[in-house]
């Protein structure tokens, strides 16, 4: 992202965005990116944003989409938490609605961001049941699958897993625990494990394996598909240390066994976990030959 003197900003999309040719759609990831940059937090609202007809379209195909989806795939409590928070299947919601819907549920606020949120301010803000949430959506040419975070993910994938209160208290931790540590080393184990659970999780329900994630609840292309990937089980160290490709469909899950193993697990290692315990697990991965050299 580069801001010019002008003030307008200029966003560059990776090689393998379906965006990255569309003019109209660069100029307009622009102009979102530039509203959120302009923001200051703390002073004002967040800002709102005048979705088009073609954007309020992509809304209304991924949710009109993942609703049956969800309902074969997602597990019973993000489905329970979808239904309380109720979100427009019509039209784009405003980040102001979504955290309006969500502080009486869990407490949960969203915040604009630019694009991606350096790592460290990101969890920081999720320690205060803060989310960072982009605004613009997908390219319309691939509504099934974004290679980034929009608003779509941000908020269809994890405002609806942040009304329940189990997945938020999960979320808040892997916050907290970020204030905790001070090597990069254990913040990217943490991040890691947040990725493999809040972000791609699984769990067992009646014997199948179900999505919690947002990053699979966000896409009905990956949700379609993640059954067919390879399941482990819930295993701390080779999730804080497998390495991962952001833009494609993850090869890899976890899976919980239930919500109380998830949390027993996963949440008792964000509650707990500072820079002696993530080396520690580092060094069993290591000793497991789950980390090369
Ligand atoms: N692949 C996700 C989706 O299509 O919704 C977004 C990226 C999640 C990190
Ligand atoms: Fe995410």
């Amino acid at each position: 992202m580069t801001e010019h003197a002008d003030g307008s900003v200029e966003v560059h999309l990776a090689d393998t965005h379906p965006g990255r040719e569309d003019p109209e759609y660069l100029r307009r990831r622009g102009e979102i990116a530039g509203a959120a940059l302009a923001w200051e937090r703390g002073s004002q609202p967040v800002p709102t944003i005048t979705y088009s007809e073609r954007e309020h379209e992509v809304w209304c195909t991924v949710s009109a989409e993942l609703a049956p989806l969800h309902e074969r795939y997602a597990h019973s409590e993000y489905l329970a938490a979808k239904e309380r928070l109720a979100l427009p299947t019509d039209h784009v919601p405003q980040l102001a609605e979504v955290g309006e819907r969500l502080v009486p549920l869990t407490g949960w606020t969203y915040v604009c961001a630019p694009g991606l949120v350096p790592l460290r301010d990101f969890y920081a803000d999720l320690g205060s049941r803060t989310f960072n949430s982009t605004q613009y959506l997908r390219h319309d040419s691939q509504p099934l699958y974004t290679p980034e975070p929009d608003i779509i993910h941000e908020v269809i994938g994890h405002a609806n897993q942040l009304a329940s209160p189990r997945f938020a208290a999960i979320t808040q931790a892997a916050g907290r625990a970020s204030l905790r540590l001070e090597t990069q080393e254990a913040m990217k184990l943490v991040a890691d494990v947040f990725w493999f659970s809040i972000e791609f999780g699984v769990m067992r329900e009646h014997g199948e394996a179900k999505a919690y994630g947002a990053g699979i609840l966000s896409s009905y292309g990956e949700i379609q598909e993640f059954g067919h990937m390879e399941i482990r089980e819930l295993d701390l160290a080779d999730m804080g240390t497998l390495n991962y490709d952001i833009t494609a469909y993850q090869p890899v899950l976890f899976a919980a066994e239930s919500l109380t193993h998830l949390e027993d697990v996963v949440g008792e290692f964000f509650a707990s976990v500072d820079d002696d315990a993530a080396a520690a697990l580092r060094a069993e991965a290591g000793r497991r030959g789950l980390v090369p050299g």
